[in-house]
């Protein structure tokens, strides 16, 4: 059965009505997740836009068909582990426990938590979201916020231009924990990232299972909205964001760029990046370009 036909037989377990901005990748994330975990799942998705965008439920009208926690910002993993030996204690192992998150709730605030989860190998699945900023609270920088982005915190202007540091790599910390399966995905490569999703459920019967997602934001990014997809596409393409997996310390890619796109390509239309000069431009290409050639010689392709 094709992935398409495999989403259209399942139900949305996110109902409509949330009020994330239009072309939301966090949102799309999030539904795809919640869909393919489905109503015996038990979730957790901390403030930050999906829970502000009414995920959590709100009202009697919208929210989730399935039990779901507004954890804190910072013990999003801790909380799922009571969660999640509960249910192993009660023979309940069936049940999902999957908690979705964004990149403050995830690299920096929650980190010690979920650092502490994966380490203690506790059976669940942790998605994080990745729109590089405190998108919710008005698109503060973070640690995984790339060089040379314009948020309210590394503004562009003759003081600085944009953030100053490179962004924090979490998904290959996270592989390092020796977890059961650690993934990369894109919602521009959604038959992957279903896959992975699935995988990782799977994985997460056995220990901790965790997918770090590209999530294009195109109000806090500044970019049209129905650019969403192809913005994630780019980064795909142009190694800024490579797609691969590692289960039990065997790491595979999932898409192999023969001809990548340049980086500058890639910032193409994105507003936090229009005042890059050459010199932020090159700096990102070398980023992207050592990351690159140390995963594929994690994968064995070098
Ligand atoms: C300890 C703590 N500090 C600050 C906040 C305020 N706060 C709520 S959501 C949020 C942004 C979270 O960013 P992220 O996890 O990346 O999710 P996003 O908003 O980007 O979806 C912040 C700072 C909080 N809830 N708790
Ligand atoms: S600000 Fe960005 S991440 Fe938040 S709801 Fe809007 S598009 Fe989504
Ligand atoms: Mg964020």
């Amino acid at each position: 059965m094709s992935y398409i036909d495999t989403i259209k037989k399942l139900p949305q377990v996110m109902t409509p009505g949330s009020s994330a901005c239009q072309g939301c990748g966090g949102e799309l994330i999030l539904r795809r997740v919640m869909q393919l975990a489905g109503n015996n799942s038990v979730f957790a998705v901390p403030p930050g836009c999906m829970a502000g965008a009414g995920v959590d439920g709100w009202s009697r009208q919208n929210g989730c068909t399935a039990p779901i926690h507004i954890t804190l910002l910072d013990n999003t993993a801790s909380f799922m582990s009571g969660v999640s030996e509960m249910y192993q204690r009660r023979g309940r192992g069936d049940v999902n426990i999957v908690a979705v998150a964004g990149d403050g709730a995830t690299a920096d605030c929650g980190f010690q938590s979920l650092s502490g989860a994966a380490e203690r190998g506790t059976k669940m699945l942790y998605v994080c979201y990745d729109n590089e900023g405190y998108m919710n609270t008005g698109f503060q920088r973070s640690s995984t916020t790339s060089r040379g982005s314009r948020t309210s915190t590394t503004p562009t202007g003759e003081a600085i231009n944009g953030k100053e540091q490179g962004a924090k790599y979490l998904p290959l910390i996270m592989a390092m924990h020796n977890i059961e399966y650690c993934a990369t995905a894109s919602p521009s490569h959604m038959m992957d990232f279903v896959g992975k999703i699935k995988r990782g459920l799977e994985c997460s019967k056995r220990g901790f299972a965790y997918l770090h997602v590209f999530s294009p934001c195109p109000t806090g990014w500044g970019f049209r909205p129905d650019e969403s997809i192809a913005v994630a596409r780019r980064a795909v393409q142009s190694n800024m964001f490579p797609l691969w997996e590692c289960e039990r310390g065997k790491y595979s890619l999932s898409y192999v760029n023969h001809e990548p796109i340049s980086i500058a390509e890639f910032v193409k239309g994105i507003g936090k990046f229009d005042k890059l000069d050459g010199e932020a431009l090159d700096a990102l290409q070398s980023a992207a370009g050592a990351r690159w050639e140390l995963i594929k010689r994690l994968c064995g392709e070098a």
